[in-house]
């Protein structure tokens, strides 16, 4: 077979990068050509995504690839975090910046959606994890506020497919994506119309939801003379980023289950069909639509978000370590002297996230963190325990049986914490591919030309070409013990 090239856009909330994939016979061989830092932006109170400032930054990176290195990728595809979208007029032209789902304008959202309707019933008719900031929540609370922007809102485009649109001019909803809008019919490619209408939402800012490896259309004139590139088609890849990256779990069977390791850790299973009942609707857990028709039965835990905080607030006060030195202060700290639930509220968006963790630990009688060693040793062996903790709620819900953990994309690179992960859960955990959600766009468009097959072709292409690391829990210290603890700290 010849080399055949692939452009994978990944835009992660702290940073994005254009990776080329090169497929050669049954291997995948990847090239980072750009890479960009991404921040919300703070104006006049709110937070934003700078979507044009992105939209450059993706431009840039097909010029390099196609200038610089000298290859016409056969096509691209883009992939972003979810629910959040980007507002255009009836010109097309988008009015507004997209909101950021960290913004606080949703604070109080669920409750005053759940007085239209009832908290059980949005669950069963979406069977998605109740997070203020899903877009149904974030419509809302425009809704309520009687926005103006939303009065003069043609349609809302979902960011990946706010980007694929501005590739290629078509206005497309993605099935992955939709899916963390917490709007769609669970499992199917239709907007849940019942549920909008009645929170308000006017229908018809939504656009037809198409699957995942859809051909969209072709890049633009306008990018192609701006980049040097022929115009290639725009592959509607999984655009959500937790989708694309589960397409790249590495392995042949079901027992698994797997960590989309990043900003978020997404802890979950894949099935063949959503898991909805009283009992997931307690446990708050998702499903997420993913590719094949699968589902993405998961629970989003505040992950790496943890670590980037107190790594920015240390760093504004004089303090810049980098990732392995904030490891190895963990190492030496004492284990389970503080624990943290990752996912209480008061750590979606603190403005100091230290000083948020040292008011956890006081509330709960634990005393507080006293050095940078000790509040990172606190957050990784937390996250550790909240992992046992869903893997425990998985197994209650599903019988599928779960032999090994997968933790795939960039924070399968902290073997600490993938050490940590094995010892709490008693699992064996696989680390790697740490370009999960790259890899998983690239295959898609791979797929949607008809150079690969099945999912399971892709994935055996993916366990040829990555370098795993295995993690055998070490029978070291009593996670027993600091278990309970953490239960009795967090229930
Ligand atoms: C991970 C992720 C999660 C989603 C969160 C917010 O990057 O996409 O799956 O819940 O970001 O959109």
């Amino acid at each position: 077979m010849n080399k055949k090239y692939f452009l994978a856009f990944d835009l992660g909330a702290s940073s994005g990068r254009a990776i080329l994939g090169t497929l050669i016979n049954d291997t995948l061989e990847l090239t980072e050509i750009h890479r960009f830092s991404n921040q919300m932006q703070l104006i006049n109170g709110h937070y934003f995504w700078n979507i044009f400032s992105l939209f450059n930054e993706l431009k840039a990176g097909l010029k390099k690839c196609v200038k610089e290195y000298g290859i016409q990728p056969e096509s691209i595809g883009v992939d972003t975090w979810g629910v959040d979208f980007v507002h255009l007029n009836k010109e097309g032209l988008i009015i507004s910046l997209p909101f950021a789902y960290r913004d606080s304008r949703t604070n109080t959202s669920m409750d005053d959606l759940f007085q239209i309707v009832p908290q059980e019933e949005v669950y069963a008719q979406t069977g998605i994890q109740f997070m203020q900031f899903n877009s149904l929540f974030q419509l809302f609370s425009m809704v309520k506020d009687q926005s103006s922007l939303l009065e003069i809102t043609d349609s809302i485009l979902f960011m990946p497919d706010a980007l694929n649109y501005l590739f290629s001019g078509v206005k497309k909803s993605e099935f992955s994506i939709a899916s963390t809008s917490q709007m769609i019919v669970p499992g199917k490619c239709e907007w849940n119309y019942e549920l909008i209408e009645k929170a308000g939402i006017p229908k018809q800012i939504l656009q037809e939801i198409i699957l995942p490896g859809t051909i969209l259309g072709n890049i633009t004139n306008e990018v192609a003379n701006e980049t040097g590139s022929k115009s290639v088609p725009v592959i509607a890849v999984a655009g959500h980023d937790t989708a694309s990256a589960i397409v790249s779990t590495p392995c042949s069977e079901t027992n698994f289950a797997y960590i989309s390791s990043g900003t978020w850790s997404l802890m979950g299973i894949e099935c063949p069909k959503p898991h909805i009942s009283a009992q997931t609707h307690q446990l708050n857990f998702t499903n997420e639509g993913g590719v094949n028709g699968t589902t993405r039965f998961l629970k989003n835990i505040m992950g790496m978000w943890l670590i980037q905080e107190v790594q920015r607030i240390w760093e504004a006060e004089g303090m810049k370590y980098t990732w392995p030195a904030m490891v190895e202060l963990a190492r030496r700290a004492e284990p389970f002297q503080f624990l943290i639930n990752p996912d209480d509220s008061m750590f979606l968006n603190p403005r100091d996230m230290t000083q948020a963790i040292r008011d956890f630990c006081y509330q709960t009688a634990q005393g507080t963190p006293q050095n940078h060693g000790e509040v990172i040793r606190c957050i990784y062996d937390s996250l550790a325990l909240k992992y046992r903790f869903t893997l425990e709620q998985i197994r209650d819900v599903s019988d599928q049986p779960i032999e090994v953990i997968h933790i795939i994309g960039g924070g399968a690179n902290n073997h600490f914490l993938n050490q940590l992960t094995a010892d709490a859960t008693g699992l064996d955990v696989v680390a790697g591919p740490t370009e999960a959600t790259a890899i998983g766009n690239i295959m898609i468009q791979a797929k949607a030309l008809g150079y690969v097959g099945s999912l399971t072709e892709i994935r055996q292409i993916i366990a040829n070409s990555s370098e795993l690391v295995r993690f055998i829990p070490s029978g070291e210290l009593d996670w027993d013990e600091a278990y309970n603890r953490y239960l009795r700290i967090t229930l």
